[in-house]
């Protein structure tokens, strides 16, 4: 199971032709635009049904329900908006910086008819403020597209009129949540709201909002011109289409890389990583995706598809499938403590449980890394971790629990090696 070239939708992922218009045209790209919008609103959403595409930002949620949610009469004349997530900021994930920086024009088209699909006025693309390079493209872009007519009035001689804007974030993780990239469009300080109301309901400036990620959007052009039952024929049933990969840490050849759903981790590696550094027998651990799901050791991920479903029942996650590799050289405890650090750094702050539990859990993590800690706070660590999922706001703080969930699940006895080292130590030295 692998994509074969002619079904890559990212023809110039690695930037070897030009971004440009007239070389983005000549892949493809802007190819009777007017003709997909003529299908109309309800057809292009049946068609996104139709082709399976779940969100690629990490939920997950399916693409053309969320569209559907948008309301199809305006109510008291107010707007509804598209909003792009290109906050990419998961640890690990790097794909939408590769469509943004070359090609960025599948993105731009796919603004315009999944805006034109949500009878969306507008669609205003929130960009990681570290992306400089990537923003300078974008608009570039943008202005190319505006220029040519693709976009702005009467976009594509359809006779629909669309604006696409480009904002810069500025810098912080949590601006990717999307009710708090909302709030930090608006202008005001990016921390997440209560939901409901879903976005669809009330977002942007209180009016009928979508958000989705940078991939999902770029796709959309392409799945309508080839056919949803193509699309919907890569991977399996609740797990189709193509996906972007973000292969990072202890492989031969780290990579982005767009290959079909569901191939397994280990025909993924091999295939395009060439393969783990000093072979398999010293792979350690793989956190599939981003670093917001738990780990998964070796020896369980090895066949595992690399979709939502198969990664759930190892108790992970696809999430934004930024796959990062770990050899048996990795300090495993150091490096979901750092993450516990990340978590704690960006916690916006709004609610108890995750201002003051990421904290905790980093701390006790800290002194995990030396073994500087009673057995029994290996428990406890857990009950804290227990307390802060599902209590939160918005799904960092249980992005905060989950790694040091799965590290106590999978390497408990590594933990209690290393108190019981520390403490045969001190003994030792008191002796
Ligand atoms: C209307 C309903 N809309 C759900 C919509 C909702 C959202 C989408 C998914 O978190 C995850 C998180 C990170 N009526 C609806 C509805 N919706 N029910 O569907 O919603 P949700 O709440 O499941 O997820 P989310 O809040 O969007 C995203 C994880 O992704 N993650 C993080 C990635 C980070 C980046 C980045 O760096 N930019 O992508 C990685 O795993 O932890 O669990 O649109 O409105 N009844
Ligand atoms: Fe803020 Fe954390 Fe609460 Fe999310 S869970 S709203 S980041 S304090």
């Amino acid at each position: 199971m692998s994509l074969a070239d002619k079904d890559r939708i990212f023809t110039n992922l690695y930037g070897f032709q030009d971004w440009g218009l007239k070389a983005a045209q000549a892949r493809g790209d802007w190819d009777d635009t007017k003709a997909l919008l003529a299908k109309g609103q309800d057809s292009i959403i049946d068609d996104m049904k139709a082709s399976g595409l779940r969100g690629r930002g990490g939920a997950g949620f399916p693409t053309g329900m969320k569209w559907s949610f948008m309301p199809k009469e305006s109510k008291d004349g107010r707007p509804s908006f598209l909003v792009i997530n290109a906050d990419e900021s998961e640890p690990g994930s790097c794909k939408d910086r590769e469509i943004m920086r070359h090609d960025p024009h599948k993105l731009i088209e796919g603004a315009l008819v999944a805006g034109f699909a949500m009878r969306a006025r507008a669609a205003y693309i929130y960009i990681r403020g570290e992306y400089i390079r990537e923003a300078e493209t974008l608009q570039k872009a943008i202005d190319e597209a505006y220029d040519a007519g693709l976009i702005g009035k009467n976009a594509c001689g359809s006779g629909y009129d669309y604006y696409v804007f480009l904002h810069r974030g500025a810098g912080a993780y949590i601006c990717g949540e999307e009710t708090a990239l909302i709030e930090s469009l608006e202008g005001k300080k990016g921390q997440p709201r209560l939901k409901p109301p879903f976005p669809a309901g009330a977002g942007l400036y209180g009016c009928p909002t979508t958000v989705n990620n940078v991939e999902s959007i770029a796709v959309v052009p392409t799945i309508l011109r080839r056919g949803p039952s193509w699309f919907a024929s890569f991977g399996r049933d609740k797990n189709q289409g193509t996906k972007l990969f973000q292969i990072s840490g202890h492989v031969e050849k780290p990579c982005v890389v767009e290959e079909e759903m569901s191939i397994s981790f280990r025909e993924l590696i091999e295939r395009h990583c060439g393969g783990v550094r000093g072979g398999w027998d010293n792979l350690l651990a793989v956190i599939p995706g981003g670093s917001s799901v738990p780990l998964v050791p070796a020896e369980q991920i090895m066949d595992c598809p690399m979709d939502f479903d198969g990664l759930k029942e190892l108790g992970s996650g696809l999430g934004t499938a930024a796959v990062i590799v770990m050899d048996k050289s990795t300090d495993i405890v150091r490096a979901i403590s750092r993450i516990s650090y990340f978590y704690k750094h960006e916690s916006c702050g709004q609610c108890t449980p995750c201002r003051e539990g990421t904290g905790w859990m980093w701390r006790v993590m800290k002194r995990l890394e030396t073994g500087d800690a009673d057995i029994d706070e290996i428990d406890m660590l857990q009950t804290v971790t227990k307390q802060v999922e599902g209590h939160t706001i918005c799904a960092l703080g249980d992005a905060a629990a989950w790694p040091i969930q799965g590290l106590i699940r999978h390497f408990r006895p590594e933990l209690e090696r290393r108190i019981a080292e520390r403490a045969e130590g001190l003994a030792q030295a008191a002796e």
